[in-house]
């Protein structure tokens, strides 16, 4: 922690390193953060350089230290240069489809990078001192074996991104129980938000019912309309990430809003908002390019035990949620970006 002693006595900066920064997830952390008044490292592995030119951008604040989560010397640098009090371990390949024309660079990312970082922090020292958030997923549960999923539901993932998760899931168990160390994993339902990437089926609707609203388009092309998932908003999910860490012992808990709607519903909702009328099928064209070698059909959430033990609940609905990424389209759009 930074010190700074004032006529108010001893004030105390909490340092806070986080992964995967520059993505969905890490805009929101760290806007949440910096409002708590964290000073914040970010490891950036600097290939999206138009992303980190938009995150420097908007949180000048912000350090940012050269990094790969592929690449241990680089991880325990950032580690030793940073000496966090916390980590969130953001950082991965997070897009399914992806992650099958891709499977040995998922898992080397998003499940062996987990388990670098815990051995940077031993390597650095921090084993006591550093609390970790990890990154889990709903996709961990993939075929489902009950509904709704909660911290005890059996895994079985469908897809390598989902396979990678389970590792660093587990490892994370495994370091908590082995060496004492403070690590939760937060086993997240899918959110969204302004931030999202265009990849996923959220902003790909959004984004494309923005551009029929203005007249730049008339129809667009998705994949299987009918997986249903628990989809909230990203914004009330990494409060959670943050309560987590601000409990005295470590854990795992899910985060979801307990109510599941099709890819179908989704574009009907973003439809309404954008008062364009008529059904799916009058601007949906069918992708199969789309289609995944597996699929996950269902997922929801049970998040009673982080509202029983970190008094966390979602804030904002489905509606609200489809509503500010269509609004957020909109005015990207009309702004010519
Ligand atoms: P995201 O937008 O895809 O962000 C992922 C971040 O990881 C990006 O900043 C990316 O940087 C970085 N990254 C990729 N490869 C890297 C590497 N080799 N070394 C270091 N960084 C690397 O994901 P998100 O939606 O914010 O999600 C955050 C985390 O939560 C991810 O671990 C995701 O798997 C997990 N999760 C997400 C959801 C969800 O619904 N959003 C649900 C459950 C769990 P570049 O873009 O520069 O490569
Ligand atoms: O797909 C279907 C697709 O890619 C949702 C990640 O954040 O949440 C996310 O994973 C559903 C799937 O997200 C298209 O087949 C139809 O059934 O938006 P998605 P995801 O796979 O649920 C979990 C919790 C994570 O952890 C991940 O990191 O929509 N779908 N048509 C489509 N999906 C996409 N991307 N594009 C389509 O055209």
């Amino acid at each position: 922690m930074i010190s700074l002693t004032g006529s108010l006595g001893v004030y105390k900066m909490k340092r806070a390193l986080i992964t995967g920064i520059t993505g969905q997830d890490g805009h929101h952390l760290t806007r949440f953060l910096i409002d708590r008044d964290y000073k914040i490292f970010g490891l950036v592995n600097g290939q999206r350089k138009s992303e980190l030119a938009g995150f420097i951008e908007r949180f000048p604040q912000v350090v940012i230290l050269d990094g790969d989560l592929t690449d241990f010397s680089s991880i325990l640098q950032t580690v030793l240069e940073s000496r966090p009090d916390e980590i969130y371990n953001l950082g991965a390949i997070s897009y399914v489809g992806m992650s099958f024309k891709q499977p040995e660079l998922t898992a080397n990312v998003t499940g062996l990078g987990a388990l670098r970082l815990l051995e940077a922090v031993r390597k650095a020292g921090l084993e006591k001192e550093t609390k970790i958030y990890q990154a889990s997923s709903s996709e961990m549960f993939g075929k489902v074996i009950e509904t709704p999923q909660h911290e005890k539901t059996g895994f079985h993932p469908r897809s390598p991104y989902g396979v990678s998760k389970v590792f660093a899931h587990y490892t994370c168990m495994n370091y908590r129980e082995s060496y004492d160390m403070h690590i939760s994993c937060g086993i997240l339902f899918n959110h969204e938000g302004e931030f999202r990437g265009h990849e996923f089926v959220s902003r790909k609707i959004t984004s494309n019912v923005a551009k029929i609203k203005l007249g730049h388009q008339s129809r667009f092309s998705l994949g299987d309309l009918k997986p249903k998932r628990d989809w909230g908003y990203a914004g009330d999910y990494v409060e959670a990430m943050w309560l987590m860490l601000q409990q005295k012992k470590a854990d795992d808990y899910v985060i979801a809003t307990g109510q599941a709607h099709s890819v179908a519903d989704f574009v009907k909702t973003a439809l309404e908002i954008a008062q364009l009328p008529g059904e799916p099928s009058d601007y949906v064209d069918f992708d199969n390019n789309m289609i995944r070698p597996a699929e996950v059909d269902l997922l929801l959430g049970d998040s009673s035990k982080a509202k029983r033990i970190l008094g966390w609940q979602p804030k904002t609905s489905f509606e609200e949620m489809v509503r500010i990424m269509v609004e957020n389209d909109l005015r990207l759009l009309s702004n010519g970006r």
